[in-house]
């Protein structure tokens, strides 16, 4: 048995207690904080919590000691919303972009998400792995231990099975945990531009694909002007949740269709962007079970205004996530931290709720809310150990990686910026 004790942490944020569940309004600035703490891990589960003279003076002989000397200490983050496994990027679009073309006018020309869709369909499984991998390392390197990932680049069976199957290979390789969403209602693909219906009668038929060989969790659409409507975002949902899927949406980013109401009123695991969301939705969302994720990092890529979180906090009590939405077009970067940064100075959170929102929220969000996102006894020890000993200085230094020892199931996976799982 290999026991591990952390001992001499500044701060604890276990975010436990309240219940079951994310944490919503102002409980987000609350967690459970822990001063003077310690972490004893038996075997890669966390077996005792509590002060740090007191679970030293208990430690037993062969107990491995690990001295945090005052750090801060978080659960490992969970980044809930990401386009993980894709072909190529999309630098080529950049000076059009800089120039005011916007992001759904690209996709209108035929660009944006459509290029990527044509380098992941010639891309080989090993070649999307590798890409996948280095992403999901960089990933770790900034303290992220669990992942979503969507498909969404093939539009064709083949490539959306091809994309799914890289995602599960990376989930029983890689140290992360990985959860898998089916988004083959990503665009609209070029052969069926003039008929969208058919194509999404043609995602339904996948949904019965992936679900027949067990390669996701969710499935999502890009509810959008231009892009897939109410009707057959609602369409492609109810099809999936009657297969047993979770739903999720991407909702009300540019254009307020609606999508953020549709969420709630399936009780979609969660509603994501919500920029244009009206507060009727809101209110709606905020009777349902369904988790908003926000995404400010695209808001910042797309220089479009943050979705309102201190309102859904503040006015409607909703449990608030936040994840990156890395991707090739809208939020290239794989540094979480970055997007606490962004949603601290654009969203208006405060650090504890930020931090919230990149753990036990964020965990809810993707239907983890009982293994990550939370310190405590039982659960897999995954944990970052900061170079910082408060929470506000990872809102405030930003930009560079300040997770120092990063740990899934007890073991150190990355350390100052290096991965060392093999
Ligand atoms: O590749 O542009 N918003 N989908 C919806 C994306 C961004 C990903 C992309
Ligand atoms: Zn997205």
């Amino acid at each position: 048995m290999r026991r591990l004790l952390i001992h001499h942490i500044g701060q604890l944020l276990t975010m436990r207690g309240y219940g079951e569940g994310p944490l919503r309004g102002s409980q987000m600035a609350n967690p459970e904080r822990i001063y003077d703490a310690a972490v004893l891990i038996e075997n890669g589960i966390v077996r005792n919590i509590g002060s740090s003279v007191e679970l030293l003076a208990a430690a037993e002989p062969g107990v491995e000691l690990v001295d945090a000397a005052g750090a801060l200490v978080t659960p490992g983050l969970v980044d809930a919303h990401t386009h993980l496994v894709h072909g190529g990027s999309r630098e080529h679009e950049l000076a059009k972009k800089i120039a005011g073309v916007t992001y759904l006018q690209i996709l209108q020309e035929g660009g944006g998400i459509l290029s990527t869709v044509e380098k992941t369909r010639a891309a080989t499984a090993d070649e999307l792995y590798v890409q996948a991998r280095r992403s999901l390392h960089r990933m770790l390197a900034f303290g992220v231990t669990t992942v979503e990932a969507k498909s969404g680049y093939g539009l064709d069976w083949e490539t959306e099975r091809k994309q799914l199957e890289v995602a599960r290979r990376l989930a029983e390789e890689e140290p992360q945990r990985i959860v898998s969403t089916f988004l083959g209602a990503h665009a609209v693909p070029r052969e069926y531009r003039e008929n969208v219906d058919a194509y999404v009668d043609e995602v339904i038929e996948m949904i019965d694909y992936v679900v027949r060989d067990d390669l996701a969790d969710f499935c999502d659409v890009f509810c959008e002007t231009g892009v897939f409507t109410i009707e057959q975002s609602r369409r492609i949902l109810e099809h999936a949740l009657a297969q047993g899927l979770g739903a999720k949406i991407h909702a009300d980013e540019i254009d307020p269709l609606g999508g953020t109401r549709l969420a709630a009123e399936l009780n979609a695991a969660s509603a994501d962007h919500l920029i244009a969301a009206l507060d009727d939705d809101l209110a709606r969302l905020a009777a349902s079970s369904t988790i908003p994720v926000l995404l400010p990092g695209t808001s910042f890529y797309l220089g479009k205004p943050s979705a309102r979180a201190r309102d859904m906090i503040d006015k409607f009590g909703l449990p608030v996530a936040i994840a990156s939405d890395y991707n090739p077009g809208s939020c290239p970067t794989e540094n979480l931290q970055l997007i606490m940064t962004f949603a601290g100075h654009l969203m208006k959170l405060q650090p504890l709720e930020v931090i919230t929102a990149v753990t036990r929220n964020a965990a809810c969000a993707i239907g983890l809310g009982d293994v990550a996102g939370v310190i405590d006894i039982g659960r897999p020890a995954d944990l970052v150990v900061w170079a910082a000993d408060n929470p506000e200085y990872l809102i405030y230094h930003y930009g560079v990686n300040l997770a120092h020892e990063v740990y899934i199931h007890g073991r150190v996976a990355a350390r100052d910026g290096v991965v060392l799982w093999d």
